[in-house]
């Protein structure tokens, strides 16, 4: 069934709101981004914190029991139902300009996800997930259409994604990038987590993976993954706990894990 239950449309909508407002930021008049280091490679913009504030008011105002997790600091407690939100996920690539970025809107019932939207502006491409209820993906506010992970079902058919979270990489997890560069047809960074999973959902790219991720870069994605017929767990095969993550088609799961594997055992958040 086509995602058209109120909580599905009001994230849509939000989500597409918030795109656009990262989007006037792209433009020739755009305000200062005012890009401040979080860490010392780690930047937030003014776009982070306005984009979580407008997010948070429109959940407090449509849903006030509401809880609310966000990524620059927005904690709301509330009932059984809390929204995971990222509201600006790729924010390195946002500061630079390059326009690969997104908004990634989850919402939580009783701890499990149900519903999953994740906003790539520059593209206008909005990718929703209810629990059972598929994935799909509208373009320019089109019609909604069926999405599905890809067929493939060898590596060295594949396309490749993976991320460099916090820029903490663990010598075992810079040594994966070059083995599946040889193994694969490619391997990609797109800057944002969120985008790498709607892409896994919507078949573009077979398998991604990605240590030390927070909550808020991959909760609606992981949805997405799920209810386009793929699979997801941590990066050592065990279900999904930490933020280390391994997303795939599902058909050529088990040959990236033995790929991870050979550079020998994982336990805990990017295996440090
Ligand atoms: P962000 O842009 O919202 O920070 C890029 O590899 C992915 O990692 C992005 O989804 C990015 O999200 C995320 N990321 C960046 N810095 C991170 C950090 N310190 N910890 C965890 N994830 C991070
Ligand atoms: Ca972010």
């Amino acid at each position: 069934m086509k995602p058209a239950t109120p909580f599905a449309t009001f994230a849509s909508d939000l989500a597409r709101e918030s795109g656009a407002h990262l989007m006037s930021y792209l433009s020739d008049a755009a305000p200062e981004k005012d890009i401040r280091l979080k860490g010392p490679t780690d930047v937030v913009t003014r776009a982070d914190h306005e984009v979580e504030a407008l997010i948070a008011g429109r959940i407090r105002e449509a849903f006030p029991g509401h809880g609310l997790l966000a990524e620059e600091g927005t904690l709301l407690k509330g009932d059984e139902y809390r929204w995971v939100v990222d509201p600006l996920d790729g924010t390195a690539n946002f500061a630079h300009g390059v326009p690969w970025f997104a908004v990634s809107i989850a919402l939580e019932h009783r701890g499990e996800v149900v519903l999953g939207v994740v906003q790539h502006p520059s593209l206008e491409e909005t990718f929703v997930a209810e629990r059972g209820g598929g994935a799909w993906l509208s373009t320019r506010d089109g019609p909604f259409l069926r999405l599905a992970v890809s067929a493939a079902a060898t590596l060295q058919a594949s396309l490749l994604a993976t991320g460099f979270a916090g820029g903490q990489l663990s010598a075992r997890d810079a040594a994966l990038v070059p083995r599946f560069v040889r193994a694969a047809r490619g391997v990609r960074n797109l800057g944002s987590a969120a985008i790498h999973l709607g892409y896994v959902a919507a078949g573009r790219i077979d398998a991604y993976w990605e240590p030390a991720l927070h909550a808020w870069d991959i909760a609606a994605g992981v949805l997405l993954v799920e209810e386009a017929g793929g699979r997801v767990t941590d990066m050592d095969g065990t279900p999904l706990r930490s933020g280390d993550v391994l997303a795939s088609n599902g058909r050529i799961h088990a040959a990236m894990l033995e790929v991870i594997a050979s550079e020998g055992p994982r336990s805990g958040r990017g295996a440090r």
